[in-house]
């Protein structure tokens, strides 16, 4: 299940985190021509709507029932997405949330349905008592889990207070089947599979078993749901991310923390050391690897990372050096962060506003408006988008011509289809590059609107067409500061 299918030429997703599903409707069109083959979108099933803090987005990791209806939309809207975007040749994995319902409380979901997590009953399910994780099974005081070095306690108590559910019972993996079997029937392409570490990659086999093919209105016969699960794995801990690779791709969450570390020269580290970036570093091999870097929580300091190594759009020039690297190499699936702003601040290594939803007024969310100020649409940056051009047009084609200083200045090129340079030292440098480019003019796509030629209509900032001789060598200005790369591709 680890294999995805993208439109021939496609290969990159982005998740429109918190995004309505009218507006990523619209949103495909823009995507379709820009060349990203999915788009992964939050949780899609009736959730808990917390009051206090208001309306934080982490209510939507708190399944009630599995009905459609969200602030994301309802399921008119929502089947109305998956077929317009397909349609385009976009198509959409849904953020699943299998391991647990909500924490304690009582209340009713954001599709109607009560709950009380306090005597394990959701009848939106339904589901009751005997479909949870028991005492004899945790065994720890409070029911939760106090130490990630005990793989029971990880898998069998509950995660910060959310009702553990037990994933070896016919009834559970008959509800969450069928739950899963919905929008593969409506057309999804796949899962993000939540909270991977919590559960056993046995249940996760049996559930995944269960699954229907995509549907063959938009996908050749056959075709099994695209899994990717969220296992975080820094290496400390003995539930490993290769215990769950057999099931389907599993998130790499050290690809994010050790390009966020070498860009901030964190350690010691340089961008020279990259020349042999993914397994060698540690990481699951790339064809096992969904790799981003930054995603939900750990732009917010939930999760794994840290503020001082993950990058972020609130470091917008290194932001985009990661993304830049991470779409011109050959390593994994990437997944673009699509954010929305808020007020981040970090007292003692807290953001004390890290729990703040979308934009929007008493828990309705606010249409997505690109670069309004709210919505921050990373996957628009012409840095970033270009570079997903870049990224495909590379596809299947190794690195080559590698290149470095020994300090923060590389290239490298994709076996002549693409050829990038990027200087993380203070000052601009010049010099002749063996690109491995058939010989032509080249536009920068770092610094200009489109590849065509006249290359790029955006007046001041555009650097210009390149030239690459009969033999691959072009001369070069790298320049430094603010976007400190140039990238050229066929
Ligand atoms: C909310 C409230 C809680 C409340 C709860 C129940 O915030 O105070 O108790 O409701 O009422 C999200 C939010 C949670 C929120 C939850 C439900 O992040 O704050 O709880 O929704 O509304 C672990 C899991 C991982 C999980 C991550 C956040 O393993 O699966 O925590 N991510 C997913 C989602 C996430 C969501 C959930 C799961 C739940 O992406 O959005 O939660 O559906 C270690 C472990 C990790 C562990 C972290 C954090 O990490 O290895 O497995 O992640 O701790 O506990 C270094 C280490 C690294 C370590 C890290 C942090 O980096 O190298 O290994 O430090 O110590």
């Amino acid at each position: 299940l680890g294999s995805y299918y993208c439109q021939t030429g496609r290969d990159v997703a982005v998740h429109l985190f918190e995004w309505k599903w009218a507006d990523i409707e619209k949103e495909c069109s823009w995507l379709a021509e820009h060349g990203y083959c999915a788009v992964q979108v939050s949780p899609v099933h009736e959730n808990r709507v917390i009051t206090n803090p208001p309306y934080p987005w982490y209510q939507r990791y708190q399944p009630v029932s599995y009905k459609m209806g969200s602030r994301s939309g309802n399921d008119a809207q929502f089947r109305s997405m998956v077929s317009t975007c397909n349609n385009l040749g976009v198509f959409i994995y849904v953020d699943g949330v299998f391991n647990h319902m909500t924490g304690g409380g009582s209340g009713v979901g954001s599709d109607g349905s009560s709950f009380n997590a306090d005597s394990k009953s959701y009848p939106g399910v339904p589901y009751g008592e005997n479909d949870f994780h028991e005492s004899a099974e945790c065994q720890t005081s409070n029911g939760e889990i106090q130490d990630y070095n005990d793989a029971n306690q990880v898998r069998n108590c509950m995660l910060v207070g959310l009702r553990d559910l037990k994933g070896s019972s016919e009834y559970v993996r008959g509800m969450t089947s069928d739950f899963m079997n919905y929008p593969i029937g409506v057309g999804v392409a796949g899962f993000r599979m939540d909270a991977c570490k919590h559960m056993w990659p046995g249940d996760l086999e049996a559930l995944y078993g269960r699954l229907n093919n995509l549907n063959t209105q938009w996908f050749p016969a056959g075709t099994r749901p695209y899994i990717y699960q969220e296992v975080i794995d820094m290496g400390s801990e003995p539930i490993k991310a290769s215990d769950y690779t057999y099931l389907g791709r599993v998130t790499e969450f050290l690809h994010g923390k050790n390009l966020g570390d070498v860009i901030r020269k964190n350690n010691g580290q340089r961008l020279s050391y990259l020349s042999n970036f993914g397994e060698s570093w540690g990481q699951l091999s790339g064809t096992d690897a969904l790799v981003f870097i930054d995603n939900h929580d750990n732009q917010r300091g939930h999760g794994a990372g840290g503020f001082g190594t993950i990058l972020t759009f609130f470091e917008a020039n290194m932001y985009k050096i990661a993304n830049a690297f991470e779409l011109a190499w050959q390593y994994g699936h990437v997944r673009i962060m699509s954010s929305y702003n808020w007020p981040r601040n970090i007292v003692n290594g807290v953001d004390v506003n890290d729990w703040m939803g979308p934009p929007g007024n008493g828990g309705v969310t606010a249409d997505a408006v690109c670069f309004n100020g709210d919505w921050i649409c990373e996957h628009r940056w012409r840095q970033i988008s270009n570079m997903v051009r870049f990224h495909n047009a590379a596809l299947g084609y190794p690195v080559s011509n590698w290149w470095d200083n020994g300090g923060d200045r590389i290239a490298f090129g994709r076996s002549g289809r693409g050829f990038i340079v990027i200087n993380n030292e203070g000052s601009e440098f010049s010099q002749s590059f063996s690109t491995g480019l058939p010989a032509g003019t080249y536009c920068d796509v770092i610094s200009c609107d489109n590849n065509r030629s006249p290359c790029g209509n955006s007046g001041g900032s555009c650097r210009g067409e390149f030239t690459v001789d009969g033999s691959g060598m072009a001369q070069i200005t790298v320049p430094s500061g603010e976007d400190p790369m140039i990238a050229l591709h066929v």
